[in-house]
């Protein structure tokens, strides 16, 4: 037979999504329960606004049920450059592209990141599975002792089987398409990589002197795979599913990272139930070999916490001036803060951030939000003056173009420690790296490819909607 046909890279996405989420799902049970709340909560507010007869982007809202009940994140901790190149091209065949780059040195952490995800929006709407990709950056550790170990534990490790390096190769001869008749081994053989393994590569002692360092790092270095962990999906109203976990009696972080509560969400949101205590064995030593004699009493029974459970929710993509101010309040707040509770932290927040206007046309007018701009009906005889301000929003005040928020599809590196630090009870997360600064040089290079800007990607979206809509009515918009 002639296996000439490739496939589609949404759909080979949409699967590889929905078998990691059941992978995960078997891995850490509570993921289960809080999809099944994350659900229920996001029926019952998309009915609301239903029944309220709302347009459904009064609020942001600009997203189907079919999208919304496969949206996930997850993330993963990389210990190598290597191992940075081969994930690339194994997102690469699934429409995942590198795009933002996170310094995590601000917080303390001896890491940066960059985001995979679809970058087409047609891409975006029909899966927008995205993977919170790190990479450990040895030279930010203190410790000598603690870099040889776990510098030494990533060389021997090979968290990629050699049939799914070969599918690689076969697919990139073929410019970067896989053959349909590979797409069920690929999968498999690619989630392996992100699978739990509950047999460690690292002794306990070495363990130890990494976790005592770290425990980013021991959970970086000790492992035979790049175990996931954590996958997150997205709630149209976290403060009701927040409330939700906690009934349930789960074990949820105190406060919501990102902006407060607001008419018009901006951003993100996100929250989580602290990681889980799992089962791990090690080796005594490292003349005994991994694989061959694991029958209990053999291997030290220990046990590991990394991974949790996540949700979100996502708000407005904000242009470079919104996203200044957003730093600031943010630190402002933070700063507020400082010694209070939980109660009095939200009321805080909410106070400070009463300076991001809260209505979309203000938003919009004071250049704070991106929007997506549409063409609401077929429009004939425009009568139309540029004395009377802004074609363009003439032309919406007249109900002929909608301006419909763009959703924030990306992370924050903030938030992005805050989720971190709640779930490793460590005390000494700042000593252990020296101070340095990002290096998305560093990043790129360790990757062997350009990471697509932010900022550019939202406001290219932002003017090829203005383009289109100039297009149709025959005249050109800015
Ligand atoms: C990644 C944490 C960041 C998010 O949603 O901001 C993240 C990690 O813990 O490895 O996933
Ligand atoms: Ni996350």
């Amino acid at each position: 037979t002639t296996a000439s046909t490739y496939a589609n890279k949404d759909v080979l996405r949409t699967r590889f999504a929905a078998a990691m989420s059941s992978m995960y799902r078997s891995e850490v049970p509570l993921y289960g329960d809080l999809i099944e709340i994350v659900r229920n909560t996001n029926k019952s507010v998309l009915n609301d606004v239903n029944a309220k007869a709302q347009p459904s982007d009064s609020r942001g809202i600009n997203v189907t049920i079919e999208r919304l009940s496969q949206e996930r994140h997850g993330a993963i901790r990389l210990g190598t450059p290597y191992e940075l190149r081969i994930i690339k091209r194994v997102f690469e065949l699934l429409g995942m592209y590198p795009i933002g780059y996170y310094d995590l040195s601000i917080a303390g952490l001896p890491m940066h990141a960059t985001c995979f995800r679809p970058l087409e929006i047609s891409s975006l709407d029909s899966n927008p599975f995205r993977v919170f990709t790190t990479l450990l950056r040895p030279e930010l550790l203190v410790s000598e002792n603690a870099r040889r170990i776990s510098l030494d534990l990533l060389d021997k490790r090979n968290i990629f089987s050699n049939v799914l390096l070969k599918i690689l190769d076969e697919a990139e001869v073929k410019g970067g398409r896989l053959n349909e008749d590979k797409t069920e081994i690929f999968i498999q053989e690619a989630l392996s990589a992100f699978s739990w393994q509950p047999i460690a590569a690292a002794t306990f002692d070495q363990y130890e002197i990494l976790k005592a360092e770290h425990p980013i790092l021991a959970d970086i270095a000790c492992f035979k795979s790049a175990h996931i962990n954590h996958l997150t999906p997205r709630t149209l109203d976290i403060s009701a599913v927040d409330l939700a976990m906690k009934r349930a009696g789960m074990a949820a972080k105190d406060t919501v990272e990102g902006p407060p509560a607001r008419e018009c969400p901006i951003l993100l949101r996100q929250t989580s139930f602290l990681a889980l205590e799992e089962a791990v064995r090690f080796r005594w030593n490292e003349n005994q070999s991994i694989d061959g004699d694991v029958s209990r009493g053999a291997l030290i029974e220990a046990s590991h916490r990394a991974r949790f459970g996540e949700i979100e929710e996502r708000g407005a993509a904000v242009t470079q001036k919104g996203r200044e101010l957003y730093d600031r309040l943010l630190r402002e707040s933070q700063k507020q803060r400082a010694g209070t509770t939980a109660l009095k932290a939200a009321e805080i927040t909410t106070k400070v951030f009463n300076e991001f206007l809260d209505t979309w046309r203000e938003l919009r007018l004071q250049n704070l939000i991106y929007c997506e701009f549409k063409l609401k009906k077929a429009a004939t005889m425009l009568s139309l003056d540029s004395k009377n301000g802004p074609i363009l929003e003439q032309l919406i005040s007249m109900n002929v173009v909608e301006a419909v928020p763009i959703t924030y599809e990306d992370f924050l590196p903030f938030s992005a420690a805050g989720i971190f630090q709640s779930n490793l009870q460590s005390s000494n997360s700042s000593q252990c790296v020296s101070q340095s600064g990002a290096d998305l040089k560093g990043l790129e290079e360790a990757m062997n490819t350009s990471i697509s800007d932010l900022d550019a990607w939202y406001s290219a979206v932002q003017m090829k909607s203005l383009k289109d809509v100039g297009k149709s009515l025959g005249f050109t918009l800015e």
